[in-house]
């Protein structure tokens, strides 16, 4: 086994970094051990052709699986990947499709361990804030919109999904099972796509794909995914679903959050197999810090943490998995509540928390009147007890409570779940909507993904205002201005608003 497919990992820096060109950082990528083919588990074929067939050779190749994302008010970070690395990714861009005057280059075209793909991260700032037009090589041109500057009071509307898995033959299947969505509607991706129209930009909290469900389709009997092919099926569900949200993230800022389904190969663990099948790459969230590139200064934690504004509002991103302040676990981390064993990302065990602490506090409500924080997992859920994330009570709710954040946007649990504004505990602050002292916290984990929805718990807590877990949807939010700010639960079937809510605050 002397020959493989892949070539050693390679985390190129060519030539002068553009400040803060990509968050992941050369040392956050594992490299590839030259035993890693003897890692693998006893049960796994111990050699793979993807059928993608890279020559991991240098120069340029297709483009695919593009994902946009904010980077202040005029620019944009465009990632995507191509078989093979590349020596100088390279975006040209403007305001006229047919004469594309600016070009910007990266030295950034890195794999991991196990991917059959480089990950190319270009950053294009000082764009102008209308549509802009971009080219990836020689491919087809797409078009942007950067950011509404902070402060500018222009209604507009954002969609927020989270556990949105990959659609189809690997993934959620029309009509099977009672997991099923009907094979005559629109999938979530699908329905992102026609209403985009309808939004300015997606958010997505975490869990991408569920590829690392592969154990589970195979034991699950819905797929031909078998042990044996291990990293392949990984893969195929994988690629399978960054192909299908470039539709969307090709269009519009994709701003993503990480969740327990990024940190590993094997979500903790399923029958008789653990994290040592994961082979190298697929472990402590290579792919998720390969993979994105997030707001920040360009350390690894940026994908994990960060703040971003669009006109009225102010967006904070926080992370339930890993980097909680002691005595505190996340979810993922040795002693959290998924036991995955992965590692903490920030430089210190409190710099997730003073980072959204200074941040909260730094906010100009005159600028951004909305603050709205997006996590993985909510500790306010019409979910089984067992599964509300219950540090959030003690670390992520008194900051937000105390900095007036307005919404908190949240998944994990595949079902509907609208809260009253609620604080100290699970205490109703009151039982409507206009002038809350507390947070809303709306939980969305119904995007879809291959085994379908989950349970709702009942009776429901007081402090459920709505809950839900029979239609796949999306969230929609709308800003109308620095009073009124719409929630909706969107059915993805029929794009129909299954509960709705705007919340009335003076700031
Ligand atoms: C791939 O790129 C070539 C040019 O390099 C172009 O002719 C071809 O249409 C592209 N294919 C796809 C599927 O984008
Ligand atoms: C766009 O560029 C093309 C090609 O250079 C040119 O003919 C056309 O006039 C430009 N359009 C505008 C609106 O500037
Ligand atoms: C599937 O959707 C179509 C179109 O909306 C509808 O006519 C049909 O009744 C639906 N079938 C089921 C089983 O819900
Ligand atoms: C699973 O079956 C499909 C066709 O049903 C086939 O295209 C695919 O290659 C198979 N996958 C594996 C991993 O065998
Ligand atoms: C993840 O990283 C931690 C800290 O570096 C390390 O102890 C652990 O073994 C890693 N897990 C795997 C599966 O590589
Ligand atoms: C929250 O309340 C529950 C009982 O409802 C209690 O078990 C738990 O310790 C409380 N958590 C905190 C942080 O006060
Ligand atoms: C909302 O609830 C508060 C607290 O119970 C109450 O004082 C207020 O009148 C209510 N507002 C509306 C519009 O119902
Ligand atoms: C969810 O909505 C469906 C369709 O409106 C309804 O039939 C069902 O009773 C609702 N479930 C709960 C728990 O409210
Ligand atoms: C804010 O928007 C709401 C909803 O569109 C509207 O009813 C209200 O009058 C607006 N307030 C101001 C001050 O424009
Ligand atoms: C699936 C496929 O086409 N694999 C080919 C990829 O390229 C190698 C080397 O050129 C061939 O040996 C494989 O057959
Ligand atoms: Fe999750």
């Amino acid at each position: 086994m002397t020959s493989s497919l892949f070539s050693v990992a390679v985390v190129l820096f060519a030539g002068s970094a553009a400040a803060a060109p990509f968050a992941g950082g050369s040392a956050n990528l594992e490299t590839r051990g030259s035993n890693w083919m003897n890692q693998w588990h006893p049960d796994a074929k111990g050699y793979v052709d993807y059928g993608f067939n890279s020559t991991f050779g240098i120069g340029w190749d297709n483009a695919t699986q593009i994902r946009l994302a904010y980077r202040g008010c005029d620019g944009m970070s465009v990632s995507f990947s191509t078989n093979n690395r590349q020596d100088t990714p390279q975006v040209r861009y403007g305001l006229n499709s047919s004469n594309l005057k600016y070009t910007e280059t990266s030295p950034v075209s890195i794999t991991y361990a196990s991917s059959p793909k480089y990950e190319n991260h270009v950053v294009l700032e000082g764009s102008s804030p209308t549509p802009n037009y971009y080219q990836i090589c020689d491919g087809p041109v797409h078009s942007f919109t950067t950011a509404r500057c902070a402060g500018d009071m222009t209604p507009y509307s954002a969609a927020v999904v989270v556990d949105l898995g990959t659609m189809g033959q690997y993934g959620l299947l029309p009509s099977a099972s009672s997991s099923a969505y009907n094979s005559s509607q629109m999938n979530t991706i699908q329905r992102l796509v026609a209403q985009a129209d309808d939004y300015d930009f997606v958010a997505q909290p975490g869990d991408f794909a569920y590829a690392d469900y592969w154990v589970k389709e195979q034991s699950g009997g819905t797929s031909n995914l078998t042990i044996q092919d291990q990293m392949l099926a990984y893969n195929i569900i994988n690629e399978a679903f960054f192909d299908e949200i470039s539709a969307f993230s090709s269009q519009k800022a994709f701003m993503v959050g990480v969740g327990n389904h990024e940190a590993n190969c094997i979500n903790g663990g399923s029958g008789a197999y653990g994290e040592d099948i994961c082979v190298p790459g697929l472990t402590n969230f290579t792919q998720y810090k390969a993979r994105w590139n997030m707001p920040g200064d360009g350390s690894a934690s940026n994908n994990f943490w960060y703040s971003f504004d669009v006109g009225m509002t102010h967006y904070v991103v926080f992370n339930t998995e890993t980097d909680l302040p002691p005595p505190y676990y996340g979810g993922d981390v040795i002693g959290g509540h998924d036991g995955m064993f992965e590692a903490n990302v920030g430089a210190y065990p409190n710099a997730q928390i003073d980072f959204i602490v200074n941040d909260l506090a730094s906010v100009d409500r005159k600028k951004t009147p909305w603050v709205v924080a997006l996590g993985h997992r909510p500790w306010y859920s019409a979910t089984a007890p067992a599964n509300l994330f219950t540090p959030g009570i003690s670390v992520f709710e008194p900051v937000f409570t105390k900095y007036n954040v307005d919404l908190v946007m949240q998944g994990h649990n595949h079902i509907l779940t609208r809260t009253f504004p609620v604080w100290k505990n699970g205490t109703v602050q009151q039982y409507n909507y206009t002038e809350p002292q507390a947070p809303v916290y709306m939980v969305n984990g119904a995007a879809g993904h291959w085994s379908g929805l989950d349970p709702v718990y009942t009776p429901f807590p007081d402090w459920v205002g709505f809950a839900n877990n029979t239609m796949y949807s999306y969230s929609k939010l709308t800003f109308h201005n620095s009073t009124h700010l719409t929630h909706a639960f969107m059915n993805s079937a029929n794009n129909a608003v299954i509960d709705e809510v705007t919340i009335v605050k003076t700031h």
